[in-house]
């Protein structure tokens, strides 16, 4: 089998990638190691950046996305008791989407296969040869479907196969630099069969441990609790999650949380991590395979999305003009946003959790950094900028 550019994983990045450059009149093939229910089943992130809902509308997946998405003009801080909004509308003149990551993930595998793109799901034994710059034969990702051993031959590889996948780690260790932090705390998160009682999310920084409010449709809540990294969900039946819910988000201003049957509850480990460069000879890393954010600052998807319009805008200038240029620079391009959204995390991350080492000190330096960006129009302004999303500069 043959194809211009070959794909690892059909999450966002992977999908997102094959839509834009099947537009740009380029081919590709997505190898892809879970079936399509999975894939459409697996609930994670929610907060889509005005660019990334560009993006979705320049890749023509859109449609449902302004039909059932829900646009967010601003979110609530909370804490010692009482919420403060912060206006993005009237901060930065952008807003955001929520709209699930799962949602995104079945639009673009419908589109994907309306067009007739292929999709090649349950891939076994996925591996990447001839990658590198000085390899004479052509790269090639080879993978077992059926019992049968397959060998696609392209151009290049897009290793978009998240953080546990195969490509980075293909890569020997001495061609990565990896920067990384973990945090002392995780994310017990749940779905919930509620109707929102806010129409924005909650970011709580609460004595207990921070909390989040966050929705999915009108009908349908999800909610994080700051846990411990291997907390055991068998000691949170649902009246416990509750009742640590109702005492982190409710305040003083009486809002009540409204329950439902839990539909979903995970625990999700906290880390940081940047592995660079992003590219080797013809093998482009894109996405969680590159670098993971801890979810409080909502980057994640947005960050894998950017990097794939830079990508996708790099291999149409090498297919029409002949020109290296964007693929020498995506590396280092990516990077720099990439920097500045892991630094927005940490950011949000230590200034909305708990951390039991912390000193007397630094809580109330905390708590003060909290009452300065919630007082202060520039100081909040700071915070909406980056949480809409940076621009980007082509
Ligand atoms: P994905 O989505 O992990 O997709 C990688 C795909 O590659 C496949 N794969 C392989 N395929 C073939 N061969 C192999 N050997 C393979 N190994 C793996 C996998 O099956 C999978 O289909 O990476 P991608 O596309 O880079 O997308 C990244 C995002 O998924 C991720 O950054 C976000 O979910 C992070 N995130 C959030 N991001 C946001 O932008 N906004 C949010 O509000 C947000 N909230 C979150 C989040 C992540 C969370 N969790 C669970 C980690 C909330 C949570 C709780
Ligand atoms: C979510 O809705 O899943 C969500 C929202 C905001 C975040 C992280 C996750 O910062």
């Amino acid at each position: 089998m043959r194809t211009e550019v070959g794909i690892v994983g059909a999450g966002p990045a992977g999908l997102l990638l094959a839509q834009l450059l099947d537009l740009a009149g380029i081919s590709s093939v997505i190898i892809e190691a879970r079936d399509r229910a999975y894939l459409e089943a697996r609930i994670r992130a929610g907060v889509l950046e005005w660019g990334t809902v560009e993006m979705l509308r320049e890749a023509g997946v859109n449609a449902r996305m302004e039909r059932e998405g829900l646009v967010h003009r601003g979110i609530d801080l909370a804490f010692r008791g009482r919420k403060h909004r912060i206006d993005f509308e009237s901060l930065v003149g952008k807003t955001t989407m929520v709209y699930g990551q799962h949602e995104v993930v079945k639009d673009l595998i419908a589109a994907r296969l309306e067009r007739g793109g292929q999709i090649v799901f349950e891939a076994e034994d996925v591996g990447i040869e001839n990658y590198e710059e000085s390899s004479t034969t052509r790269p090639v990702i080879r993978y077992r479907k059926d019992g049968v051993e397959h060998r696609l031959e392209c151009d290049f590889i897009a290793g978009c196969d998240g953080f546990h996948g195969i490509c980075r780690p293909s890569l020997p260790e001495s061609a990565l630099k990896v920067y990384e932090r973990t945090y002392p705390f995780g994310w017990l998160g749940i779905l919930a069969e509620a109707e929102p009682t806010n129409d924005e999310l909650i970011y709580a920084n609460h004595e207990r441990g921070f909390a989040l409010y966050s929705m999915r449709s009108p009908t349908v809540t999800r909610l994080y609790l700051q846990c411990h990294p291997e907390e055991d969900l068998k000691e949170w039946p649902d009246e416990r999650v509750w009742s640590e819910l109702h005492r982190r988000l409710e305040d003083s201003d009486g809002w009540k949380l409204k329950e439902g049957p839990i539909l979903q509850k995970s625990v999700t480990a906290m880390r940081s991590f940047v592995a660079g460069p992003m590219r080797h000879g013809r093998l482009f890393l894109a996405g969680d395979a590159a670098h993971i954010v801890p979810p409080t600052g909502a980057k994640g998807m947005n960050l894998a999305v950017a990097d794939v319009r830079y990508l996708c805008r790099a291999l149409e200038r090498w297919y029409r003009h002949n020109d290296m240029a964007g693929l020498d620079g995506y590396s280092d391009k990516c990077l720099a946003r990439v920097w500045k959204a892991q630094r927005f995390s940490w950011w949000m991350t230590q200034l909305m959790h708990r951390f039991e080492e912390a000193t007397p000190f630094e809580h109330e330096v905390q708590q003060a950094e909290l009452d300065f960006i919630t007082s202060s129009r520039r100081g909040a302004a700071a915070l909406a900028e980056q949480y809409v999303g940076l621009p980007f500069d082509d």
